[in-house]
């Protein structure tokens, strides 16, 4: 199945399961993980108080309350130092968890943000080549399929130069 590299708003995929990038409090922030909490409402956080928190690296799933899809992935990535302390590594093991917790609760259809690469400073030639690696090796295995969404203006430049949008793996 395939991975679908997009440009739009993650809050408006109609799809099974999006991907949050969070912090480790998962109690909402800067960024994406404002869009979501913003467009889900309340119950969101509410349920995010529950969970006590999350590791770097891992991911936990929620319901996803005023939001089109049925649930939110809440992944916290790493925040890039020097690419010398296990940043890529952590990285993909955000992709791989969410990817796995999606597959357990039978979710046919996920979409991704670029994890780290906002606030947390994750250089974005890097940060979506671990993504698309991790995604598509997932894909050789499962039955899903994968979106990958771009949304600010930087990085929607830097993926129509490379010819990424759209990119069909
Ligand atoms: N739809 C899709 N992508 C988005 C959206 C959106 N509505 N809004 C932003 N992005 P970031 P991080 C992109 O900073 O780097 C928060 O405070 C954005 O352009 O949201 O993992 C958390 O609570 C970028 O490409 O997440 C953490 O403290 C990507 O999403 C911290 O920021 C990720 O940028 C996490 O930082």
């Amino acid at each position: 199945m395939p991975l679908h590299i997009i440009q739009n708003d993650i809050t408006k995929m109609e799809v099974d399961a999006i991907v949050n990038a969070a912090n480790t409090a998962l109690l909402g922030g800067g960024g994406v993980d404002a869009c979501i909490h913003s467009a889900a409402g309340a119950s969101l956080y509410e349920e995010c108080k529950t969970l006590g928190g999350c590791e770097v690296g891992s991911a936990k799933m929620t319901g996803a309350g005023n939001l089109p899809c049925k649930y939110v992935i809440h992944a916290v990535g790493p925040r890039y130092r020097d690419g010398k302390h296990g940043e890529a590594a952590t990285l993909a093991s955000c992709y791989s968890t969410s990817l796995r917790l999606a597959a357990e609760a039978k979710c046919q259809t996920i979409a991704f943000p670029l994890i780290s690469c906002g606030i947390y400073g994750y250089p974005l030639k890097e940060g979506i080549q671990i993504a698309c690696d991790t995604i598509n090796d997932f894909l050789r295995e499962h039955d899903l399929t994968v979106y990958l969404v771009i949304f600010d203006s930087k990085t929607v430049q830097f993926c129509k130069e490379r010819e990424l949008l759209p990119k069909f793996c």
